[in-house]
C-alpha cells in the first residue's frame, strides 16, 4: 500500500506538459501541482465520469499526454469506459487507478469484491495493450519513467491507503481552489486555445 500523496509525488517529476485529470486524488494533487493551467480537476462529479472526460481531452489533444488518476468506485460505475478507451487506443492516454478498496469520499463504505478484482487484468481483457499493478511505492517509482516513455494507452493500478473522509460533506473544507468554469478557461489558456 502507498499513500495517494506519495503516488502523485512520484509522478510529478515526469509530468512535463501533460494534461492531468486528478480525479478523486485532486485534493492531494492541488497541493503538489506546478502547472495548474494544465490540470483539470472536476471536483466531485457523478461517479464514473472522470474516464470519459479524460478520454475526450486525450482525443482532442493527441499531441500531448493525458494522465488520469481514476478511482475504483468510478471505474466500477462506468466499466464500459475501459472498452471504449481500448477501442479508441489513444497513444497519449495514461490511466492510473488509485484503488483504496472503499468509497472514501463518502465515509469508507466497502467496494464490492474489492480484494478480488484485478483492475490491471480487467484493462488487459478490455483491450488495453499494457497494464501494470503496484502495491509498493518503490516499485512504482522505479517503473514510472519507463511506463511514461512508452506509448499508451496503459493502465496502472495502484493500491493506496483508504484516507476516509468522515466529516459531513457540507462541513468539509473545499479542496477545489477554482470553480469548474475557471478550470476550463485556464485549460484553454494553458493549451493556447482561444476562448
Ligand atoms: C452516481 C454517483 N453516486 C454517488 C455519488 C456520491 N459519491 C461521491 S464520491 C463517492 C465514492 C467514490 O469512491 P471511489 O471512486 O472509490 O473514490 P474514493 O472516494 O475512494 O477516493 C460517492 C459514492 C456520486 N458522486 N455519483
Ligand atoms: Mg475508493
Amino acid at each position: 500500500m502507498m499513500r495517494i500523496a506519495e503516488a502523485l509525488e512520484a509522478f510529478r517529476p515526469y509530468r512535463e506538459n501533460a494534461i492531468v485529470v486528478p480525479g478523486r486524488g485532486g485534493r492531494y494533487w492541488v497541493e503538489q501541482t506546478d502547472n495548474e493551467k494544465l490540470d483539470a480537476p472536476l471536483g466531485d462529479p457523478a461517479m464514473g465520469g472522470h474516464a470519459g472526460f479524460a478520454l475526450g481531452l486525450a482525443l482532442a489533444r493527441p499531441e500531448r499526454k493525458l494522465v488520469l488518476f481514476d478511482s475504483e468506485g468510478d471505474i466500477l460505475m462506468s466499466l464500459g469506459m475501459l472498452a471504449t478507451i481500448a477501442e479508441q487506443m489513444p497513444a497519449n492516454f495514461y490511466h492510473f487507478l488509485l484503488d483504496n478498496e472503499v468509497y472514501a469520499t463518502t465515509g469508507g463504505q466497502p467496494v464490492p469484491s474489492a480484494k478480488n478484482i484485478a483492475y490491471d487484468k480487467l484493462a488487459l481483457a478490455s483491450g488495453y495493450p499494457r497494464a501494470h499493478a503496484f502495491d509498493e511505492i518503490s516499485d512504482l517509482a522505479q517503473e514510472l519513467p519507463a511506463i511514461l516513455s512508452r506509448p499508451g494507452p496503459v493502465f496502472v493500478a495502484l493500491k493506496v491507503y483508504p484516507e476516509v473522509e468522515n466529516e459531513p460533506i457540507g462541513r468539509r473544507r473545499r479542496w477545489q481552489t477554482r470553480r469548474r468554469d475557471q478550470v476550463l478557461a485556464d485549460l484553454r489558456g494553458g493549451l493556447g486555445i482561444a476562448p
